[in-house]
């Protein structure tokens, strides 16, 4: 020690003490006084605790969450229950706020419309503005993880700052601890960071007061990002969604891939092998059930690296080590795996459910709805509506949970392989009723990105604004992509066409619907999809090829759905699900034009496969002469 050459200048007003310095001071490294010494002084913290990777230092925040408030203790042992800001049904800290997350862009800089932006000078004003004084009052902890396995070619560290003890101990389920880490950087400056407050409280339990001045701005530049007033873990959490940002960025300009992916180890019965997928899919589209399905291993279930291997495959590895997962409709017929985690004793924090007796409760878990508890609007009973009159459910649609995933019992053996999985296939899967089938393979790599580019979902409840609207959503990716589209969408064209075995793309649909409006597909129907495109990996099943990728053939289905599922899946299931539908698919091509003409640089070969299909599919229409074309019929 003593190299130093930046000087502690926050303890003038005694916020920290000597312990605390001097576990900074060990980590020798002066971008990180350097940050500490910028932002102390500008939120003002009346008190700053530095957390090391000990025991002890992570007990301290478990259990200040709890005496502060931000959590409390439930029942069965390890469980505790937080509450994000509520005032209306429609004024809320529930859920990610798309409005105010933008990308600093220095000025003469691109970037696409469709990414939420402002001139990095003015916003940088605007924020620093509204953090001056945020954590007065508040006690500000220091603490350092480490994004991916450590140890790993893929790791990334960052540095966080809070003032939210909840937004803390999430991160202590979520990510690997950092601080040892941090002292083998012995100094680099090449580490992420995080400054977040939850800005001024009100309350019991204590919410953000002041919504409005809701900010979350992502620094490129500096690679950090600055996000204050809220404590939704999408918004707060600096390692999840505001580091797949930076991420993103990143990847883009090294040529690898930050993607929000899962990653499932499938094992098919009766073969002896674990083939690994990754899949994007916008929230609510089914992604966690997906990366959870019976039988099957998880590597991670949100955010994925995936780097080139020198066994030729792309290898992934998931940035987090828990799940923060929407908990509606997890129950024993649906979620059988997660239900089960989430009903016996172990660390988890529930966030903006039901309390009734000690105990959470939640949409469609499968239990009666209790008549009244506490819940994110405070003391709740049935049928109370908010300040305009608009009913108030008993748990929040985008109510949460958080947990380890090696305390699952389907945890992948490599969950934490610092060489991460080989990727067989990736998957990318949207929510819409009349469109797409429920699986299909695409022709080749490029046709693959074309795929994942093609998404649309249709809108829920994880963002805030209108339930409902059919959104374009590439690789499930847009509210946080932070490079121009055309160059990511060119990043994954190279990525792949640079490997030796590059991955199959599939895309999936789980909500289609027939004229009455009624789901064709069960729940776990979506466990023989991914069983199908794991014995495509391995040229097990013949495909018939349509315009717009390759599809199943009935006698393979059938007989997954019987082996997997005990089910008798009939010609006519499989006629109504996989008929090619000309004109919606005419139609969602005219969408992805539109959306993709609006910006500059969009790649050469994207025009080209989307011309392509349009020709094929008017092809298709003047061979058969009808808008719907059964598969038997091709
Ligand atoms: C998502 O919405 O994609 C999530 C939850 O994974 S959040 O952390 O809110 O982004
Ligand atoms: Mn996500």
């Amino acid at each position: 020690m003593g190299i130093l050459k930046i000087k502690p200048n926050f303890d003038s007003n005694n916020v920290m003490d000597q312990e605390n310095l001097a576990k900074l001071e060990a980590l020798n490294n002066e971008k990180v006084l350097r940050v500490v010494n910028e932002f102390l002084a500008l939120c003002k913290p009346s008190k700053v605790t530095v957390i090391t990777d000990s025991k002890e230092d992570i007990n301290y925040v478990r259990q200040t969450a709890i005496n502060i408030y931000e959590e409390e203790k439930l029942n069965t042992e390890g469980h505790t229950i937080h509450y994000d800001g509520f005032f209306t049904m429609s004024y809320h800290d529930q859920a990610r706020d798309k409005a105010n997350t933008r990308v600093l862009v220095p000025e003469g800089e691109y970037m696409s419309q469709w990414i939420n932006n402002i001139d990095r000078d003015e916003g940088l004003k605007e924020i620093l503005e509204i953090m001056d004084g945020c954590m007065e009052g508040h006690e500000c902890i220091i603490r350092f993880f480490c994004l991916g396995p450590k140890n790993s070619k893929f790791s990334i560290l960052a540095l966080q700052l809070t003032d939210s003890f909840y937004v803390a101990h999430s991160e202590d389920i979520l990510y690997r601890a950092g601080y040892e880490e941090f002292k083998k950087l012995e100094g680099s400056e090449d580490f992420f960071y995080f400054i977040h407050s939850a800005g001024e409280l009100t309350g019991n339990p204590p919410v953000t007061k002041n919504l409005d001045k809701r900010r979350i701005y992502v620094d490129l530049q500096e690679g950090r990002v600055l996000s204050v007033n809220n404590q939704y873990a999408g918004n707060s959490l600096g390692l999840k969604k505001l580091a797949l940002r930076l991420g993103i960025a990143k990847a883009n300009n090294e040529d690898w891939l930050t993607e929000h992916y899962f990653i499932l180890g499938v094992h098919p019965n009766e073969k002896n092998r674990v083939s690994y997928f990754c899949g994007a899919y916008p929230s609510a589209c089914g992604k966690t059930s997906t990366a959870m399905l019976p039988g099957q291993t998880v590597v991670g279930d949100d955010i994925a690296y995936l780097r080139p291997w020198d066994d030729g495959y792309a290898h992934a590895v998931n940035i987090e080590q828990g799940l923060f997962g929407i908990i509606k409709d997890v129950n024993p017929d649906d979620d059988p795996v997660i239900y089960e985690a989430l009903t016996t004793p172990r660390e988890t924090i529930f966030s903006n459910v039901l309390i009734t007796e000690g105990f959470p409760y939640w949409i469609g878990d499968g239990r009666p709805i209790p008549k009244k508890g506490i819940n994110f609007s405070g003391k709740w009973k049935k049928g109370k509506v908010d300040e305009d009159g608009k009913f108030i459910p008993h748990a929040h649609p985008n109510a949460r949970y958080t947990i380890r995933i090696n305390e699952l019992s389907n945890a992948d053996v490599n969950l934490d392989s610092p060489e991460g999985v080989p990727i067989e296939g990736i998957f990318y899967g949207g929510r819409d009723s009349d469109t797409m089938p429920p699986i299909i393979e695409s022709l080749n790599w490029e046709h693959g990105v074309f795929i994942g580019a093609a998404i649309e979902s249709e809108t829920t409840s994880a963002t805030l604004g209108t339930e409902g609207v059919r959104r374009p959503s590439p690789m499930a990716n847009l509210d946080f992509v932070v490079v121009p589209l055309g160059k990511y969408l060119d990043n994954h064209r190279t990525f792949g066409n640079n490997l030796k075995v590059c991955p199959k793309v599939f895309a999936t649909n789980y909500f289609l619907k027939n004229e009455e409006g009624k789901y064709l597909n069960g729940m776990l129907d979506k466990l023989v999809w991914v069983i199908w495109a794991e014995g495509r990996t391995h040229n097990e099943f013949e495909a018939i090829q349509t315009p717009v990728g390759f599809i199943p053939k009935y006698h393979d289905l059938r007989d997954l759905f019987k082996l997997y599922l005990n089910k008798d899946y009939s010609k006519k299931e499989y006629e109504e699900q996989f008929s090619i539908r000309i004109s919606r698919l005419l139609e969602k091509l005219d969408r992805v034009e539109a959306m993709y003409k609006k910006d500059e640089g969009i790649p050469k070969f994207f025009w080209a496969l989307l011309e392509d299909q349009r020709k094929k599919l008017k092809e298709l229409l003047s061979q058969h002469n009808t808008e719907t074309v059964s598969p038997f019929d091709l």
